[in-house]
């Protein structure tokens, strides 16, 4: 793709990211409309879209306390997610993976490469999705009346959205992740991964496809050193980390 196309491609997404369209281009249609996207950290678009290096943590590591302690977060971000980042690059070149590409791209293809390659490009690519999912607490957090009525829409009531959210990430055996996701009817539902699994994957052994809107880690080493093993009372506090602007801007742009 040449440089005016580029650009062109970034004014459009900078446009609809700050308009009100909504662009039912689906999971297939964000591999293909980025593939040749250039990753640029400074631009706003990059925060929909994953390169194969992390981007910097948009908060500090005690900026989620005392909901997730900064020690943890700190291992989290610069051990455990880093460590994907790298495998993956590694991997990447013995496996002539194009880094210029996304890891969407990446993604949506899986099946074709090596567990290692799926495991930490997945790996990779949840973290970065989970940063951002999260900000500093709030203690009666919820989305805006417009995602509110998506929510209601689809699950009754919000209540409801967030029992069947809690539930999938509770009872996700191991270590997996929980997520809201778009289907390709346009239809938001829940379900859980295994692993570094998520709905992006081609992967027949992946049960749910589409489009990931909020995603939650339940490995241990998310929650270990605060809750040991009280999952459900890590999940539960969650709750008010969750950063409904930003799942909004995924469901309406992506
Ligand atoms: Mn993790």
């Amino acid at each position: 793709m040449n440089k005016n196309n580029s650009n062109n491609r970034r004014d459009f997404l900078k446009s609809s990211l700050t308009g009100a369209a909504v662009l039912a281009i689906g999971t297939k249609g964000i591999a293909e409309s980025f593939s040749s996207f250039e990753v640029d950290k400074k631009d706003y678009s990059t925060l929909l879209i994953t390169g194969f290096d992390q981007k910097p943590l948009p908060y500090k590591y005690d900026a989620l306390e005392d909901i997730i302690d900064a020690t943890t977060m700190e291992i989290h971000y610069s051990k455990h997610a880093a460590g994907y980042s790298k495998n993956l690059k590694e991997a990447a070149i013995t496996e002539n993976i194009d880094t210029t590409k996304s890891v969407e791209t990446l993604l949506s293809n899986i099946s074709k490469y090596s567990a290692k390659v799926r495991n930490n490009a997945g790996g990779h690519y949840n973290h970065e999705m989970f940063w951002q999912c999260m900000q500093t607490k709030s203690p009666d957090n919820k989305p805006d009346d417009s995602f509110l009525k998506v929510i209601e829409k689809n699950f009754g009531t919000f209540q409801n959205f967030k029992s069947q959210f809690t539930d999938a990430a509770k009872n996700r055996f191991g270590s997996g992740w929980a997520w809201l996701y778009k289907n390709s009817n346009g239809e938001i539902k829940i379900g859980s991964t295994q692993n570094q699994d998520n709905p992006l994957m081609d992967s027949p052994s992946v049960e749910i496809k589409g489009t990931p809107i909020l995603c939650l880690d339940v490995w241990e080493h998310a929650y270990y050193l605060k809750y040991q093993n009280r999952r459900a009372e890590y999940i539960e506090n969650w709750w008010s980390l969750v950063n409904w602007n930003y799942v909004k801007l995924r469901f309406e742009t992506l």
